[in-house]
């Protein structure tokens, strides 16, 4: 009698297992379970590490997963140089928590802060510490007014930029203006980096070259490391920062000396570009102003 009912429960067992499998398929095959995130959880973070693929990704998402950023700060008055806590809570739009997220650059959440005039610029990655809520520690050089973004994937989601500015007290900074230069090359940390291809149309979707070299030798630089699982990051924001710009590297295992990133400017007008390289351990940032015709 014992025996028949050990085996009966190994059977139910084995049944059970088959059907947590077929459950999973249907899941990841309409995505009508958004809640189920326990199931859905493996594949997720098993897809994000695989950075390659995330160009393909874009062009094959359908579905609409709208969500929304509450962000807050732990200091009632920001005052400039001194800490602040960041915190990013992303919910869907009724309110429920997102929980998970596509790793994007080998991160979930990308945080970029601005000051006004675009001349202030720091990527950070917030702390995930779960239900869709992502915090960091960080603090801002002057007095203004600054605008952050939080570019994240939620799982079964797009890409999405969700933004809030921040007033921050204190000596505030030299307003910068924002003008297109005639000169396509910086040099930032003894490497000359030049924009190549910068006449960039609205609407015309562009590659994007930035060439290295040694600001002395001249010699072209081989050795960049990755950064961020790729070549380089690139950020790109209007003059009026509410166009935030995805960009996507050409060949991501890149050293350089060319380092190509894709693009579509959507209106006219000017942009700032950020690229971000990494070498001998150590990032550098390169800002160039253009004007889309
Ligand atoms: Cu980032």
């Amino acid at each position: 009698m014992k025996r028949i009912y050990l085996i009966g429960l190994l059977a139910a067992l084995v049944l059970v297992a088959a059907c947590g499998k077929q459950n999973k398929q249907e899941t990841d095959n309409h995505g009508a379970h958004g809640g189920q995130s326990q199931v859905a959880s493996p594949s997720a973070s098993s897809a994000g590490e695989h950075g390659e693929a995330h160009g393909e990704k874009h062009a094959s998402e359908t579905k609409k997963l709208e969500t929304n950023a509450v962000w807050k700060w732990s200091e009632e008055t920001l005052k400039s140089r001194e800490n602040t806590l960041i915190t990013v809570q992303i919910h869907d739009m009724d309110g429920k928590v997102i929980e998970e997220f596509d790793i994007n650059h080998e991160k979930k959440l990308h945080l970029i802060a601005v000051s006004k005039d675009l001349s202030y610029f720091d990527h950070i990655h917030p702390e995930y510490k779960g239900n869709g809520h992502f915090e960091i520690t960080t603090s801002f050089p002057s007095g203004g007014d600054y605008k952050l973004f939080a570019d994240y994937i939620p799982t079964g989601g797009s890409a999405t930029t969700k933004s809030e500015w921040i007033k921050v007290e204190g000596l505030a900074a030299e307003q910068v203006p924002i003008k297109p230069s005639d000169e396509h090359s910086v040099i930032v940390d003894g490497v000359e980096i030049t924009l190549e291809n910068n006449h960039p149309e609205a609407g015309k979707e562009i590659e994007l070259n930035f060439k290295l070299s040694d600001a002395k030798s001249k010699d072209p630089i081989t050795d960049l490391e990755p950064y961020l699982g790729a070549v380089g990051h690139v950020v790109i924001l209007s003059e009026d920062t509410e166009q935030y710009l995805h960009v996507h590297p050409m060949e991501e295992k890149a050293k350089g000396p060319d380092a190509k990133f894709m693009t579509t400017f959507p209106n006219t007008g000017v942009y700032k570009i950020w690229g971000q390289f990494q070498r001998n351990g150590k990032t550098f940032i390169s800002p160039f102003v253009v004007e889309v015709k």
